[in-house]
């Protein structure tokens, strides 16, 4: 782990350099509406590598450039990663594109620097991230990171073995973040960040356009509600007070989920989940509720659910395998499920997709569904095709932006990259910027949200600025976004002129 350097004039051993590694999450493509949103909730892989390495002894740091801007342009945090043994850089499919800029300029300025590629898209794509780097890492970083860091690990592609015991994931130290200090500035205070933890890997559904399943297994990991309870303790003694389990299916074990929640419980903290619409029934018809998970949940903090809604009709969730229970028709289903989740006290931020079968009826039906369910905020994306999906093989013939790896940039669920046969691309890019503005008209304010914020127990300061604070982000999100749409569409009507 370190190097030995021996002082040169009395031949004892000088203090021996830690070796310097730096991770690096890239922000998505410069101007994208929602980057803002995302320097609140960085990837934990980065920070879960990083805390790992600083353990054991090694200089580990993170940048992340949605929180701390073009790094390139960046003097002294550019200068810090040149210096480094090792850069790991994370990608997604849709921050794919600027992390092989940001090697191929390492390469010429650092060449002394490894650089290791890891995260889902390298995942999925390992030769395409191996032209730009010194190692891929497919799958989870744990068991090989040291090796990398070291500077043991040949050159190549590396298909790394999953965690087995989640319980040795080290309790995260976010810190290491650089400028996380402005991200809890910008909170006003640090009780109100929800700060990004993971308790889990894997999902037990298969939907046709997601990765998860692939990256992390059917079968899902916990780590042991000790082990969580433990962390939390440890991040509430930091001061947090709220958290976002970014777990894919937080609910998914009930006797799990029941463990954790019963621990949580005396804490005082509120929380932040992913969970499934129906995850409250008991039985597949729906008959049985599962009121004492809910209560749980309640009890515990629950506070703001993200639910992958995803579509109101049943011949698409049949189509994506959504696998909801129960036959009357979905709509009615959702409603029910929503009300229920409503009258236990949480908020919801509904999600939900437009494929190539909808019109922008189908849009349409999902602002008012959520109006009617009294959503609290929602997010339409555009279906989209991700490597190592079922849904991305079909796709190929029909994909119109497929100059990769620039053209990964698009595919962030904002930009339609495929010929839509119902609309075509202009229509339905229409169709998603029409549905959000009529959704946070008023800037996503609603009776409902306002009596939340009135019911959340913190100061009234607090819950104006949260309010406002959000309200602005819509605004200013939408704004970006239609630019962003008009650039998009220019760049369409390129690539058509171009293609025969
Ligand atoms: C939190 C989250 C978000 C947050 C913010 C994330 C962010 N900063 O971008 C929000 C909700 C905003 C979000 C948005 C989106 N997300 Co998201 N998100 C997640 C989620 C649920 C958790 C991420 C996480 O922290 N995981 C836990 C850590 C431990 O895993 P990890 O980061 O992958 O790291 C491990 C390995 O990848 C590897 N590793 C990672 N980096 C490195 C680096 C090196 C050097 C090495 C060696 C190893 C290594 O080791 C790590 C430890 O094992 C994942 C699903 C999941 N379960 O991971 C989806 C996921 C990452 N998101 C996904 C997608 C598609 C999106 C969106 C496009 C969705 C949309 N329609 O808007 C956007 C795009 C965001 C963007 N950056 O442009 C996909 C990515 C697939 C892909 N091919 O890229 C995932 C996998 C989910 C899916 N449906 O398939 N997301
Ligand atoms: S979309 Fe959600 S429920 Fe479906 S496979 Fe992915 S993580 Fe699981």
């Amino acid at each position: 782990m370190v190097q030995a350097l021996h002082h040169p004039s009395d031949g004892r051993a000088a203090a021996p350099r830690a070796r310097r590694i730096r991770f690096i999450e890239p922000s998505g493509r410069e101007g994208r509406p929602f980057n803002a949103w995302l320097s609140r909730w960085p990837l934990l892989g980065p920070i879960t590598l990083a805390t790992i390495l600083h353990e054991r002894g090694y200089d580990a740091a993170v940048y992340n450039e949605n929180l701390s801007g073009p790094l390139l342009e960046n003097r002294p945090a550019y200068e810090d990663i040149c210096a480094a043994d090792v850069v790991g850089i994370s990608i997604m499919t849709p921050t794919a594109a600027r992390g092989y800029a940001l090697a191929d300029r390492l390469r010429r300025d650092a060449p002394q620097a490894k650089i290791a590629f890891g995260g889902a898209h390298a995942t999925f794509l390992p030769e395409e991230a191996l032209a730009h780097g010194d190692i891929v890492v497919c799958g989870e970083g744990e068991s090989v990171i040291e090796q990398i860091a070291r500077g043991d690990m040949p050159d190549g592609i590396v298909r790394a073995v999953p965690l087995a015991d989640l319980d040795q994931v080290p309790t995260l130290r976010h810190d290491l973040m650089r400028d996380f200090d402005q991200l809890l500035a910008r909170c006003r205070r640090r009780e109100l960040y929800e700060l990004p933890v993971v308790t889990s890997r894997g999902c037990p559904h298969a939907c046709t356009y997601c990765s998860v399943t692939q990256m992390f297994g059917r079968q899902v990991r916990r780590q042991s509600p000790d082990k969580v309870l433990r962390d939390v303790e440890t991040y509430m003694a930091r001061g947090f007070r709220r958290l976002f389990f970014y777990d894919d299916n937080f609910t998914s074990d009930r006797t799990w989920s029941q463990a954790v929640l019963g621990r949580l419980a005396p804490m005082g903290l509120r929380f932040n989940a992913q969970v499934r619409a129906d995850f409250q029934w008991l039985d597949a018809r729906r008959r049985r509720l599962d009121e004492s998970l809910l209560e749980a949940m309640h009890k515990a903090g629950g506070d703001v659910l993200y639910i992958g809604y995803e579509t109101i009709d049943d011949a698409t969730a049949r189509e994506w395998h959504k696998g909801y229970r129960g036959d009357r028709p979905l709509r009615e289903r959702l409603l029910e499920d929503t009300h229920i989740l409503h009258s236990s006290g949480f908020w919801i931020h509904g999600m939900f997709v437009l494929g190539p079968q909808h019109t922008s009826d189908t849009a349409d039906g999902i602002v008012r569904f959520a109006r009617q369910a009294k959503i609290e905020s929602i997010q339409i994306s555009i279906l989209t095709p991700l490597p190592g999906t079922a849904l991305f093989r079909e796709m190929q013939p029909h994909l119109v932006f497929r100059n990769f790896p620039a053209d990964w940039d698009y595919y962030d669920g904002t930009h339609c990259v495929y010929n839509h046969s119902r609309l075509g691309i202009e229509g339905i890019q229409k169709a998603l910027l029409d549905a959000h503005a009529r959704f946070y008209r008023w800037g996503g304010l609603s009776l409902r949200r306002i009596s939340a914020l009135v019911e959340q127990k913190i100061p009234i300061m607090d819950k104006l600025a949260l309010f406002w604070g959000h309200a602005r982000l819509a605004r200013t999100t939408l704004r970006k976004w239609r630019d962003e749409t008009r650039l998009f569409l220019e760049a369409t009507r390129a690539v058509r002129a171009q293609s025969p």
